[in-house]
């Protein structure tokens, strides 16, 4: 090709990119359901949900009692799930009421092992698929006050981790699989009819737990993905609006929300509804997303409620720390899951790793609370964090290397005054190899130890990309 031809091919090349890109721009779809707000919130709310970066999961209802197991038969599905595995009648199940008793509960002892984890917000199942509320709702009899425990579960709860400086926020599946109105599918006049009665109980549900519970800072909506639901886009749009009249800065995630084309947490033109990326179910991102985003966690494989044996990988405190290394360093919180025993209890293995977690954040929550991701490129030691207040940087190390050398590479021009391991007031020894890397001398990890190495940069450079939004 000569170069006349050339420059031609080159114009029109850019002439077709104008075309298409014009053309999509000018492809938004009016809607009346979609995203309410396009990029990230900008308060304080939405910023302190952000700073807390870690939090719990309490998955807890009348699924806690058979714990996996009914009529002699264990259930590998989610415990939580045993209804619709078990195919246990409504009638049947209802009786688990009566087995309610939780001599050992005590909503104090939940709040301090979750404080001595270190997190910093926890939600709760107030309703799960199966319908049983842990409030005294005023809107059904299938709840809490009807067992022999009787008294307001969710309140002590809120109470309790209020009390630690705990935020709250509540788990609230729209399946209700005991209340006689709810339809997974709406194929008659009757089913419809039903349907709406059903979104008037959800709504008064709803507003009866923000009114209550007025500490609640937000709302996990779960069993949004049901045809009826998805043909729903203006109830999950007026639910969010209720929410927002009753309280204004309440969080919520995109689970709720479908527009009216059936577009569920990223509406038809791509944009995110809600407040934050709700779909990080048992997953993390690989990589930067550009919205704000959460991923929950089990600890065993898919059990959330209570199950009393635990089949097949169970995750170690190193892996679940790793994972929250990782969700700070691409901007997104991570949500640790406990599923109570039907006595109240935490179970053991939970416990022990609460602790486990909680010692390490206790030395090392630095690296986590209040940051993001750093600048700097992720490295096959691990992850780097950062703190954009403070304009500190950290290297969480996961892979310690056997050649005892962190070999870190920085983005031109980056000079590291110092590096100092969290715990510790000795700095380590800091080579600077070629223009782009250093060389630290790593300190001498315990093995099977996840340590993090605090640098400070030379004053005037900046950590950041984790850039809060503007207030
Ligand atoms: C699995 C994978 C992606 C979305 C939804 C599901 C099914 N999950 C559930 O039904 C409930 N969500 C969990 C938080 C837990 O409550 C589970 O029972």
């Amino acid at each position: 090709m000569n170069f006349m031809k050339k420059q031609l091919v080159f114009v029109l090349c850019l002439f077709l990119t104008w075309v298409t890109v014009t053309a999509q721009a000018q492809e938004a779809i009016p809607l009346k359901y979609g995203a309410q707000r396009i990029g990230k919130r900008t308060d304080p709310a939405m910023q302190r949900w952000r700073d807390n970066r870690f939090g719990q999961f309490i998955h807890f209802g009348l699924y806690s009692i058979p714990g996996g197991y009914w009529k002699g038969k264990c259930y590998n599905g989610a415990a939580e799930w045993i209804k619709s595995g078990a195919r246990i009648p409504n009638a049947e199940y209802e009786k688990l009421t009566e087995q309610m008793v939780l001599p050992e509960f005590d909503a104090r002892e939940w709040a301090r092992i979750a404080k001595n984890m270190g997190v910093k917000y926890s939600v709760i199942t107030t309703k799960h698929h199966e319908g049983f509320c842990l409030w005294p709702s005023k809107y059904t009899d299938y709840t809490i006050a009807n067992t022999p425990f009787g008294r307001d579960l969710l309140k002590e709860y809120v109470d309790a981790y209020t009390a630690e400086g705990i935020d709250v926020y509540f788990y609230f599946s729209i399946i209700d699989w005991n209340h006689k109105d709810w339809r997974g599918s709406v194929k008659s006049r009757e089913d419809s009819l039903a349907f709406e009665r059903f979104k008037t109980f959800t709504l008064n549900q709803v507003s009866e737990l923000i009114t209550n519970y007025p500490e609640v800072k937000g709302f996990w909506f779960d069993g949004t993905w049901d045809p009826s639901m998805v043909k729903s886009g203006s109830f999950t749009y007026d639910i969010e609006q209720r929410m927002h009249e009753l309280k204004p800065d309440i969080i919520c995630g995109s689970r709720l929300r479908v527009d009216e084309k059936g577009a569920r947490h990223f509406d038809s033109n791509k944009n995110l509804m809600g407040d934050y990326e709700q779909g990080w179910e048992r997953s993390l991102p690989d990589a930067a997303l550009p919205n704000d985003w959460e991923a929950v966690m089990t600890i065993p494989e898919n059990q959330w409620g209570y199950h009393s044996s635990w089949k097949g990988h169970i995750k170690n405190a190193n892996e679940l720390i790793e994972m929250i290394a990782k969700a700070t360093s691409l901007d997104g919180n991570f949500v640790l899951n406990f599923g109570p025993k039907s006595d109240g209890s935490i179970r053991k293995e939970e416990q022990l790793l609460a602790k486990q977690i909680g010692g390490w954040m206790a030395k090392n929550g630095e690296a986590i609370y209040d940051c993001g991701m750093a600048k700097f490129k992720e490295q096959k030691w691990g992850y780097f964090t950062a703190n954009p207040k403070t304009n500190a940087l950290y290297m969480v190390v996961t892979n310690h290397p056997a050649t005892g050398q962190l070999k870190v590479n920085v983005p031109q021009g980056t000079v590291i005054d110092q590096c100092i391991p969290l715990g510790s007031s000795a700095p380590l020894k800091l080579e600077k190899s070629t223009k782009n890397e250093y060389v630290i001398q790593a300190p001498k990890a315990k093995s099977n130890e996840i340590y993090v190495l605090k640098l400070t940069l030379k004053k005037g450079d900046s950590v950041g990309n984790y850039v809060a939004p503007k207030m």
